[in-house]
Protein backbone atom coordinates (compact mmCIF):
# COMPACT_ATOMS: atom_id res chain seq x y z
CA UNK A 1 0.00 0.00 0.00
CA UNK A 2 0.80 3.78 -0.83
CA UNK A 3 2.59 5.43 2.21
CA UNK A 4 1.53 8.49 4.15
CA UNK A 5 2.00 11.88 3.09
CA UNK A 6 4.50 13.61 5.81
CA UNK A 7 4.47 17.70 5.18
CA UNK A 8 6.74 18.96 7.44
CA UNK A 9 6.66 22.79 7.60
CA UNK A 10 7.95 25.63 10.16
CA UNK A 11 4.18 27.05 10.45
CA UNK A 12 1.03 24.71 11.13
CA UNK A 13 -2.34 26.26 11.74
CA UNK A 14 -3.37 24.70 15.00
CA UNK A 15 -7.19 24.46 16.13
CA UNK A 16 -8.80 23.27 12.85
CA UNK A 17 -8.14 23.42 9.53
CA UNK A 18 -6.86 26.70 9.28
CA UNK A 19 -7.33 29.18 6.49
CA UNK A 20 -5.22 30.74 3.79
CA UNK A 21 -4.72 29.01 0.34
CA UNK A 22 -1.61 27.08 1.28
CA UNK A 23 -2.54 25.80 4.44
CA UNK A 24 -6.19 24.79 2.84
CA UNK A 25 -4.29 22.94 -0.44
CA UNK A 26 -1.84 21.28 2.32
CA UNK A 27 -5.25 20.53 4.33
CA UNK A 28 -6.27 19.08 1.65
CA UNK A 29 -3.62 16.75 0.70
CA UNK A 30 -3.25 15.19 3.94
CA UNK A 31 -7.22 14.47 3.70
CA UNK A 32 -7.24 13.02 0.85
CA UNK A 33 -3.91 10.98 1.17
CA UNK A 34 -4.09 10.58 4.93
CA UNK A 35 -0.79 11.71 6.81
CA UNK A 36 1.29 13.59 8.96
CA UNK A 37 1.38 17.06 9.23
CA UNK A 38 4.74 18.37 11.34
CA UNK A 39 5.35 22.45 12.10
CA UNK A 40 7.04 23.63 15.16
CA UNK A 41 5.83 25.22 18.42
CA UNK A 42 7.32 27.36 21.12
CA UNK A 43 8.31 25.91 24.14
CA UNK A 44 9.71 26.81 27.34
CA UNK A 45 12.04 23.82 27.16
CA UNK A 46 12.74 22.27 23.87
CA UNK A 47 12.64 18.50 23.67
CA UNK A 48 12.91 15.81 20.98
CA UNK A 49 9.73 14.10 21.07
CA UNK A 50 6.78 14.60 18.93
CA UNK A 51 3.68 16.44 20.45
CA UNK A 52 0.61 15.25 19.10
CA UNK A 53 -2.41 17.39 18.57
CA UNK A 54 -5.94 15.87 18.61
CA UNK A 55 -8.10 18.01 16.13
CA UNK A 56 -10.85 17.25 14.05
CA UNK A 57 -9.48 16.35 10.88
CA UNK A 58 -8.44 13.42 8.84
CA UNK A 59 -4.93 13.23 9.09
CA UNK A 60 -2.40 13.67 12.57
CA UNK A 61 -0.73 16.73 13.50
CA UNK A 62 2.40 16.77 15.44
CA UNK A 63 4.72 19.56 16.75
CA UNK A 64 7.98 19.83 17.15
CA UNK A 65 9.05 22.41 19.81
CA UNK A 66 11.50 25.20 20.01
CA UNK A 67 12.64 27.31 23.15
CA UNK A 68 13.85 30.91 23.19
CA UNK A 69 17.19 30.30 22.03
CA UNK A 70 15.89 27.85 18.94
CA UNK A 71 13.60 30.84 18.29
CA UNK A 72 16.19 33.27 18.07
CA UNK A 73 19.06 31.55 16.43
CA UNK A 74 17.28 29.07 14.06
CA UNK A 75 13.82 31.24 13.42
CA UNK A 76 14.81 35.13 13.33
CA UNK A 77 18.74 34.37 13.05
CA UNK A 78 19.83 32.14 10.21
CA UNK A 79 16.03 31.37 8.61
CA UNK A 80 15.14 35.74 8.26
CA UNK A 81 18.22 37.44 9.38
CA UNK A 82 20.48 35.04 6.82
CA UNK A 83 18.91 33.06 3.90
CA UNK A 84 16.02 35.94 3.58
CA UNK A 85 17.71 38.41 2.91
CA UNK A 86 20.06 36.50 0.81
CA UNK A 87 17.50 34.67 -1.01
CA UNK A 88 15.71 38.15 -1.60
CA UNK A 89 18.57 39.39 -3.29
CA UNK A 90 19.29 41.72 0.00
CA UNK A 91 22.62 39.97 1.14
CA UNK A 92 23.51 43.63 2.11
CA UNK A 93 21.23 43.09 4.78
CA UNK A 94 22.50 40.08 6.56
CA UNK A 95 22.95 39.99 9.81
CA UNK A 96 24.70 37.14 10.83
CA UNK A 97 26.55 35.54 13.88
CA UNK A 98 28.39 32.39 14.34
CA UNK A 99 25.35 30.72 17.19
CA UNK A 100 22.86 31.17 14.09
CA UNK A 101 24.11 28.63 12.01
CA UNK A 102 24.74 26.33 15.29
CA UNK A 103 20.68 26.82 15.79
CA UNK A 104 19.80 26.44 12.74
CA UNK A 105 21.92 22.87 11.96
CA UNK A 106 20.99 21.71 15.61
CA UNK A 107 16.89 22.39 15.13
CA UNK A 108 17.49 20.40 11.50
CA UNK A 109 19.20 17.56 12.82
CA UNK A 110 17.44 17.13 15.95
CA UNK A 111 14.15 17.27 13.43
CA UNK A 112 15.91 14.65 11.10
CA UNK A 113 16.58 12.36 13.93
CA UNK A 114 12.79 12.33 15.28
CA UNK A 115 11.85 11.94 11.76
CA UNK A 116 13.71 8.42 12.06
CA UNK A 117 11.54 7.40 14.67
CA UNK A 118 8.82 7.75 13.14
CA UNK A 119 9.38 6.95 9.09
CA UNK A 120 7.80 4.06 7.62
CA UNK A 121 9.49 2.54 4.52
CA UNK A 122 6.68 3.99 2.09
CA UNK A 123 6.52 7.23 3.50
CA UNK A 124 6.54 10.41 1.44
CA UNK A 125 8.03 13.72 2.51
CA UNK A 126 7.20 17.00 1.73
CA UNK A 127 8.87 19.79 2.98
CA UNK A 128 8.49 23.45 3.20
CA UNK A 129 11.02 26.25 2.70
CA UNK A 130 14.05 27.77 3.76
CA UNK A 131 13.42 26.93 7.53
CA UNK A 132 14.65 23.34 6.20
CA UNK A 133 17.32 23.47 3.19
CA UNK A 134 19.27 21.04 5.31
CA UNK A 135 17.08 18.55 6.09
CA UNK A 136 16.83 16.13 3.48
CA UNK A 137 20.91 15.90 3.80
CA UNK A 138 20.73 15.16 7.53
CA UNK A 139 18.00 12.27 6.77
CA UNK A 140 20.14 10.70 4.35
CA UNK A 141 23.23 10.88 6.05
CA UNK A 142 20.28 8.69 9.25
CA UNK A 143 19.98 6.10 6.21
CA UNK A 144 16.86 7.69 5.24
CA UNK A 145 16.01 6.27 1.62
CA UNK A 146 12.31 7.30 1.76
CA UNK A 147 11.23 9.79 -1.42
CA UNK A 148 12.01 13.31 -0.18
CA UNK A 149 10.28 15.92 -2.08
CA UNK A 150 11.28 20.45 -1.05
CA UNK A 151 9.74 23.55 -2.16
CA UNK A 152 10.72 26.63 -1.81
CA UNK A 153 8.44 29.13 -1.76
CA UNK A 154 10.62 32.37 -2.03
CA UNK A 155 13.50 32.85 -4.76
CA UNK A 156 16.57 30.61 -5.16
CA UNK A 157 19.32 32.49 -4.36
CA UNK A 158 21.79 33.48 -7.36
CA UNK A 159 25.59 32.18 -7.33
CA UNK A 160 26.95 35.34 -6.53
CA UNK A 161 24.64 36.07 -3.68
CA UNK A 162 25.16 32.34 -2.14
CA UNK A 163 28.92 33.41 -1.69
CA UNK A 164 27.75 35.37 1.44
CA UNK A 165 26.15 32.02 2.59
CA UNK A 166 28.57 30.58 5.32
CA UNK A 167 26.81 27.08 4.63
CA UNK A 168 28.22 27.64 0.83
CA UNK A 169 30.20 25.08 0.12
CA UNK A 170 27.19 22.75 2.07
CA UNK A 171 24.46 23.90 -0.56
CA UNK A 172 24.31 21.66 -3.25
CA UNK A 173 24.40 18.57 -1.43
CA UNK A 174 21.50 19.94 0.32
CA UNK A 175 19.53 20.60 -2.29
CA UNK A 176 20.86 17.20 -3.73
CA UNK A 177 19.44 15.39 -1.03
CA UNK A 178 15.74 15.83 -1.77
CA UNK A 179 14.53 13.88 -4.95
CA UNK A 180 12.18 16.38 -6.63
CA UNK A 181 13.03 20.16 -5.71
CA UNK A 182 9.91 22.76 -6.77
CA UNK A 183 10.73 25.91 -7.31
CA UNK A 184 8.15 28.79 -8.21
CA UNK A 185 9.34 29.68 -11.91
CA UNK A 186 11.63 28.83 -14.63
CA UNK A 187 13.83 31.67 -13.59
CA UNK A 188 14.29 30.28 -10.30
CA UNK A 189 15.15 26.63 -11.90
CA UNK A 190 17.47 28.57 -14.23
CA UNK A 191 19.28 29.77 -11.26
CA UNK A 192 19.33 26.46 -9.36
CA UNK A 193 20.50 24.92 -12.67
CA UNK A 194 23.50 27.63 -13.21
CA UNK A 195 24.66 26.95 -9.76
CA UNK A 196 24.78 22.91 -10.28
CA UNK A 197 26.43 23.64 -13.47
CA UNK A 198 29.11 25.80 -11.73
CA UNK A 199 30.09 23.03 -9.59
CA UNK A 200 32.42 20.15 -10.69
CA UNK A 201 30.67 17.34 -9.14
CA UNK A 202 27.40 17.44 -10.11
CA UNK A 203 25.93 15.99 -13.39
CA UNK A 204 23.38 16.88 -15.68
CA UNK A 205 21.45 13.81 -16.58
CA UNK A 206 19.52 13.43 -19.95
CA UNK A 207 16.04 13.78 -18.56
CA UNK A 208 17.06 16.90 -17.13
CA UNK A 209 17.91 15.38 -13.21
CA UNK A 210 21.19 16.38 -11.74
CA UNK A 211 23.45 13.93 -10.68
CA UNK A 212 25.56 15.61 -7.68
CA UNK A 213 27.07 13.10 -4.74
CA UNK A 214 25.78 10.10 -6.39
CA UNK A 215 21.99 11.34 -6.06
CA UNK A 216 19.58 12.29 -8.67
CA UNK A 217 17.46 15.57 -8.10
CA UNK A 218 14.76 16.38 -10.26
CA UNK A 219 14.57 20.58 -10.84
CA UNK A 220 11.01 22.00 -11.60
CA UNK A 221 8.97 24.85 -11.34
CA UNK A 222 5.27 24.26 -9.52
CA UNK A 223 4.29 28.05 -9.61
CA UNK A 224 1.87 28.25 -6.59
CA UNK A 225 -1.77 29.25 -6.67
CA UNK A 226 -4.90 30.39 -5.09
CA UNK A 227 -7.94 29.05 -4.15
CA UNK A 228 -10.29 31.17 -7.05
CA UNK A 229 -13.18 30.16 -6.12
CA UNK A 230 -13.13 31.25 -2.28
CA UNK A 231 -11.58 34.39 -3.13
CA UNK A 232 -14.33 35.35 -5.62
CA UNK A 233 -16.93 34.00 -2.91
CA UNK A 234 -15.31 36.38 0.04
CA UNK A 235 -15.45 39.22 -2.78
CA UNK A 236 -19.18 39.16 -2.27
CA UNK A 237 -19.72 38.53 -5.99
CA UNK A 238 -22.83 39.78 -6.87
CA UNK A 239 -24.02 40.88 -3.42
CA UNK A 240 -21.74 43.85 -2.27
CA UNK A 241 -19.28 41.78 -0.25
CA UNK A 242 -18.04 42.59 3.31
CA UNK A 243 -18.17 45.72 4.79
CA UNK A 244 -15.35 47.87 4.70
CA UNK A 245 -16.61 50.75 6.10
CA UNK A 246 -14.72 52.26 3.19
CA UNK A 247 -15.73 55.47 2.27
CA UNK A 248 -15.12 57.12 -1.35
CA UNK A 249 -16.65 60.29 -2.53
CA UNK A 250 -17.93 60.23 -5.76
CA UNK A 251 -14.55 61.83 -7.10
CA UNK A 252 -12.23 59.70 -5.89
CA UNK A 253 -10.89 55.92 -7.31
CA UNK A 254 -8.73 53.51 -5.07
CA UNK A 255 -5.74 51.83 -5.51
CA UNK A 256 -4.66 49.21 -3.31
CA UNK A 257 -1.20 47.32 -1.52
CA UNK A 258 -1.49 44.32 0.38
CA UNK A 259 1.49 43.03 1.82
CA UNK A 260 3.91 41.65 5.30
CA UNK A 261 5.71 44.63 6.16
CA UNK A 262 8.91 43.44 4.33
CA UNK A 263 12.06 45.17 2.54
CA UNK A 264 11.24 42.47 0.10
CA UNK A 265 8.02 44.16 -0.64
CA UNK A 266 9.13 47.49 -2.20
CA UNK A 267 6.81 49.17 -0.03
CA UNK A 268 9.26 52.20 0.03
CA UNK A 269 9.75 52.86 -3.83
CA UNK A 270 5.93 52.34 -4.44
CA UNK A 271 5.02 55.15 -1.85
CA UNK A 272 7.34 56.88 -3.55
CA UNK A 273 6.16 56.11 -7.02
CA UNK A 274 2.57 57.18 -5.67
CA UNK A 275 3.90 60.49 -5.03
CA UNK A 276 5.48 61.17 -8.09
CA UNK A 277 2.10 60.36 -9.96
CA UNK A 278 0.32 62.85 -7.68
CA UNK A 279 3.11 65.19 -8.13
CA UNK A 280 2.21 65.55 -11.66
CA UNK A 281 -1.21 64.90 -11.58
CA UNK A 282 -3.35 67.02 -13.68
CA UNK A 283 -5.69 69.43 -11.77
CA UNK A 284 -8.76 67.76 -13.00
CA UNK A 285 -7.67 64.31 -12.66
CA UNK A 286 -9.77 62.09 -9.93
CA UNK A 287 -8.62 61.79 -6.48
CA UNK A 288 -6.43 59.06 -5.97
CA UNK A 289 -6.36 57.18 -2.63
CA UNK A 290 -3.56 54.45 -1.96
CA UNK A 291 -5.59 52.21 0.44
CA UNK A 292 -2.17 50.53 2.01
CA UNK A 293 -2.38 47.38 4.46
CA UNK A 294 0.61 46.30 5.90
CA UNK A 295 0.22 44.09 8.76
CA UNK A 296 3.90 44.14 10.49
CA UNK A 297 6.10 40.91 10.65
CA UNK A 298 9.76 39.67 12.27
CA UNK A 299 9.63 42.76 14.24
CA UNK A 300 12.42 41.25 16.27
CA UNK A 301 14.62 41.74 13.06
CA UNK A 302 16.43 45.05 12.82
CA UNK A 303 15.78 45.85 9.49
CA UNK A 304 11.85 45.21 9.57
CA UNK A 305 12.26 47.97 12.59
CA UNK A 306 13.89 49.98 10.22
CA UNK A 307 11.43 48.97 7.30
CA UNK A 308 8.56 50.46 9.48
CA UNK A 309 9.74 53.87 10.69
CA UNK A 310 10.59 54.77 7.04
CA UNK A 311 7.61 54.13 5.53
CA UNK A 312 5.78 55.71 8.47
CA UNK A 313 7.78 58.72 7.69
CA UNK A 314 7.13 58.64 3.74
CA UNK A 315 3.43 58.65 4.42
CA UNK A 316 3.15 61.60 6.62
CA UNK A 317 5.57 63.43 4.29
CA UNK A 318 3.48 62.33 1.17
CA UNK A 319 0.03 62.88 2.82
CA UNK A 320 1.84 66.83 4.45
CA UNK A 321 2.16 67.57 0.71
CA UNK A 322 -0.81 66.38 -1.19
CA UNK A 323 -4.07 66.15 1.66
CA UNK A 324 -6.95 68.23 1.41
CA UNK A 325 -9.41 69.48 3.87
CA UNK A 326 -11.18 66.49 2.63
CA UNK A 327 -8.96 64.20 1.55
CA UNK A 328 -5.86 62.61 2.59
CA UNK A 329 -3.90 60.55 -0.08
CA UNK A 330 -2.39 57.52 1.50
CA UNK A 331 -4.36 55.69 4.07
CA UNK A 332 -1.85 53.10 5.54
CA UNK A 333 -3.06 50.44 8.02
CA UNK A 334 -0.91 48.42 9.91
CA UNK A 335 -3.15 44.60 11.04
CA UNK A 336 -4.04 42.18 9.25
CA UNK A 337 -7.79 42.23 7.87
CA UNK A 338 -10.21 39.44 7.65
CA UNK A 339 -10.30 37.77 4.09
CA UNK A 340 -13.93 39.07 3.34
CA UNK A 341 -12.69 42.36 3.70
CA UNK A 342 -9.37 42.26 2.02
CA UNK A 343 -11.52 40.60 -1.24
CA UNK A 344 -14.15 43.17 -1.13
CA UNK A 345 -11.24 46.09 -0.92
CA UNK A 346 -10.28 44.54 -4.07
CA UNK A 347 -12.62 44.34 -6.13
CA UNK A 348 -13.79 48.01 -5.27
CA UNK A 349 -9.98 49.11 -5.91
CA UNK A 350 -9.15 50.03 -9.61
CA UNK A 351 -5.79 49.48 -9.01
CA UNK A 352 -3.90 46.92 -7.39
CA UNK A 353 -0.52 47.62 -6.73
CA UNK A 354 1.88 44.31 -6.34
CA UNK A 355 5.37 45.77 -7.06
CA UNK A 356 7.92 43.71 -4.81
CA UNK A 357 11.74 44.05 -5.28
CA UNK A 358 11.74 40.12 -5.21
CA UNK A 359 9.35 37.63 -4.18
CA UNK A 360 8.64 34.10 -5.10
CA UNK A 361 5.18 34.10 -6.41
CA UNK A 362 3.39 36.68 -4.70
CA UNK A 363 -0.14 35.46 -4.21
CA UNK A 364 -1.57 39.15 -3.44
CA UNK A 365 -1.84 39.11 -7.33
CA UNK A 366 -3.40 36.60 -8.01
CA UNK A 367 -5.81 37.30 -5.37
CA UNK A 368 -6.37 40.50 -6.47
CA UNK A 369 -7.54 39.49 -9.90
CA UNK A 370 -9.69 36.58 -8.97
CA UNK A 371 -11.96 39.25 -6.66
CA UNK A 372 -12.25 41.57 -9.46
CA UNK A 373 -15.86 41.61 -11.44
CA UNK A 374 -15.36 40.58 -14.87
CA UNK A 375 -18.02 42.82 -15.94
CA UNK A 376 -15.69 45.93 -14.76
CA UNK A 377 -12.54 44.78 -13.64
CA UNK A 378 -9.54 46.59 -12.00
CA UNK A 379 -6.30 46.77 -13.35
CA UNK A 380 -3.26 44.74 -11.82
CA UNK A 381 0.22 46.68 -11.84
CA UNK A 382 2.74 43.98 -11.29
CA UNK A 383 6.77 43.70 -10.69
CA UNK A 384 8.57 41.94 -13.26
CA UNK A 385 10.39 40.30 -10.17
CA UNK A 386 7.27 38.73 -8.55
CA UNK A 387 7.14 35.51 -9.74
CA UNK A 388 3.58 35.90 -10.73
CA UNK A 389 5.17 38.00 -13.60
CA UNK A 390 5.98 34.95 -15.27
CA UNK A 391 1.93 34.10 -15.84
CA UNK A 392 0.55 37.60 -15.18
CA UNK A 393 1.75 38.80 -18.49
CA UNK A 394 -1.36 40.77 -19.10
CA UNK A 395 -0.99 42.96 -16.11
CA UNK A 396 1.26 46.29 -16.73
CA UNK A 397 4.31 44.81 -15.77
CA UNK A 398 6.45 47.24 -14.30
CA UNK A 399 10.08 47.90 -13.12
CA UNK A 400 10.07 48.50 -9.46
CA UNK A 401 13.15 50.23 -8.98
CA UNK A 402 11.53 52.94 -11.79
CA UNK A 403 9.41 55.15 -9.79
CA UNK A 404 7.98 57.56 -13.06
CA UNK A 405 7.76 54.18 -14.85
CA UNK A 406 5.01 52.81 -11.77
CA UNK A 407 3.63 56.83 -11.76
CA UNK A 408 3.24 56.66 -15.52
CA UNK A 409 1.38 53.11 -14.80
CA UNK A 410 -0.81 54.43 -12.27
CA UNK A 411 -1.88 56.99 -15.15
CA UNK A 412 -2.32 54.32 -17.45
CA UNK A 413 -4.50 51.94 -15.10
CA UNK A 414 -6.85 54.59 -14.03
CA UNK A 415 -7.64 55.87 -17.59
CA UNK A 416 -7.59 52.29 -19.38
CA UNK A 417 -10.76 51.91 -21.12
CA UNK A 418 -13.32 48.96 -20.03
CA UNK A 419 -12.76 46.97 -23.42
CA UNK A 420 -8.54 46.68 -22.63
CA UNK A 421 -9.53 46.33 -19.17
CA UNK A 422 -11.67 43.03 -19.25
CA UNK A 423 -9.67 41.74 -22.23
CA UNK A 424 -6.34 41.81 -19.75
CA UNK A 425 -8.55 40.23 -16.61
CA UNK A 426 -9.91 37.59 -18.75
CA UNK A 427 -6.29 36.22 -19.80
CA UNK A 428 -5.12 36.68 -16.16
CA UNK A 429 -8.37 35.02 -14.54
CA UNK A 430 -8.07 31.83 -17.19
CA UNK A 431 -4.46 31.68 -16.00
CA UNK A 432 -5.00 31.26 -12.63
CA UNK A 433 -7.78 29.30 -12.67
CA UNK A 434 -5.64 26.58 -15.20
CA UNK A 435 -3.34 27.00 -12.09
CA UNK A 436 -5.15 26.76 -8.68
CA UNK A 437 -3.78 25.64 -5.36
CA UNK A 438 -5.18 22.08 -6.08
CA UNK A 439 -3.28 21.91 -9.39
CA UNK A 440 -0.15 22.98 -7.48
CA UNK A 441 -0.22 20.42 -4.87
CA UNK A 442 -1.54 17.53 -7.06
CA UNK A 443 1.51 18.16 -9.78
CA UNK A 444 3.83 18.69 -6.99
CA UNK A 445 2.91 15.01 -5.54
CA UNK A 446 2.47 13.20 -8.90
CA UNK A 447 5.98 14.26 -9.46
CA UNK A 448 7.91 13.23 -6.22
CA UNK A 449 5.65 9.71 -7.55
CA UNK A 450 7.42 10.09 -10.62
CA UNK A 451 10.87 10.77 -9.60
CA UNK A 452 10.62 7.45 -7.47
CA UNK A 453 9.59 5.47 -10.07
CA UNK A 454 12.89 6.74 -12.15
CA UNK A 455 15.40 6.15 -9.53
CA UNK A 456 13.81 2.75 -8.90
CA UNK A 457 14.64 2.06 -12.46
CA UNK A 458 17.62 3.26 -12.60
CA UNK A 459 18.55 1.15 -9.35
CA UNK A 460 17.28 -2.08 -10.94
P1 LIG B 1 4.45 36.02 1.55
O1 LIG B 1 5.76 36.71 1.49
O2 LIG B 1 3.74 36.07 2.85
O3 LIG B 1 4.55 34.50 1.09
P2 LIG B 1 2.25 36.45 -0.44
O4 LIG B 1 2.41 35.40 -1.48
O5 LIG B 1 1.79 37.74 -1.01
O6 LIG B 1 3.56 36.74 0.39
O7 LIG B 1 1.18 35.94 0.60
C1 LIG B 1 0.69 36.75 1.62
C2 LIG B 1 -0.68 36.26 2.07
O8 LIG B 1 -1.04 36.95 3.26
C3 LIG B 1 -1.75 36.55 1.02
O9 LIG B 1 -2.64 35.49 0.98
C4 LIG B 1 -2.42 37.83 1.57
O10 LIG B 1 -3.77 37.97 1.21
C5 LIG B 1 -2.25 37.66 3.06
N1 LIG B 1 -2.16 38.98 3.72
C6 LIG B 1 -1.23 39.91 3.55
N2 LIG B 1 -1.50 41.00 4.30
C7 LIG B 1 -2.63 40.75 4.97
C8 LIG B 1 -3.44 41.48 5.90
N3 LIG B 1 -3.15 42.70 6.31
N4 LIG B 1 -4.54 40.89 6.36
C9 LIG B 1 -4.87 39.65 5.96
N5 LIG B 1 -4.16 38.91 5.08
C10 LIG B 1 -3.07 39.45 4.59
C11 LIG B 1 5.61 33.61 0.70
C12 LIG B 1 6.48 34.10 -0.45
C13 LIG B 1 5.62 34.44 -1.65
C14 LIG B 1 4.77 33.21 -2.05
C15 LIG B 1 4.05 32.65 -0.83
C16 LIG B 1 3.36 31.32 -1.15
O11 LIG B 1 7.25 35.23 -0.05
O12 LIG B 1 6.40 34.86 -2.74
O13 LIG B 1 3.82 33.60 -3.02
O14 LIG B 1 4.95 32.41 0.24
O15 LIG B 1 4.26 30.41 -1.73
Amino acid sequence: MEGRLIVVSNRMPLGGAGSGGLVVALHEALSAEGGVWIGSEEAEVADDEFHRHEEDVPYEKLTFTLDADDHAEYYLGYANSVLWPLCHRRSDLIDYEARFRAGYDRVNRRLAEMLTRILQPDDRLWVHDYHFFPLAAHLRALGVENRIGFFLHIPFPNGSDLLALPDRESFPGWISAYDVVGLQTQRDVATCLEMFRSDVDAEMMLDGAIKHDDRLVELRSFPIGIDVEVMRSAAGEGEGGADTRLKLDARERLLIGVDRLDYSKGLVKRLQAFGVYLDKRPPDAARATLLQIAPPTREDVRAYAEIRDELERLTGAINGRHSEIDWTPIRYIHRQVPREVLATLFRRASVGLVTPLADGMNLVAKEYVASQNPDDPGVLILSRFAGAAEQLDQALIVNPYDTDEMAQAIEQALKMPLEERKMRHESMLAEIEAHDIAWWSSQFLRALEGRDVRNRQRDA
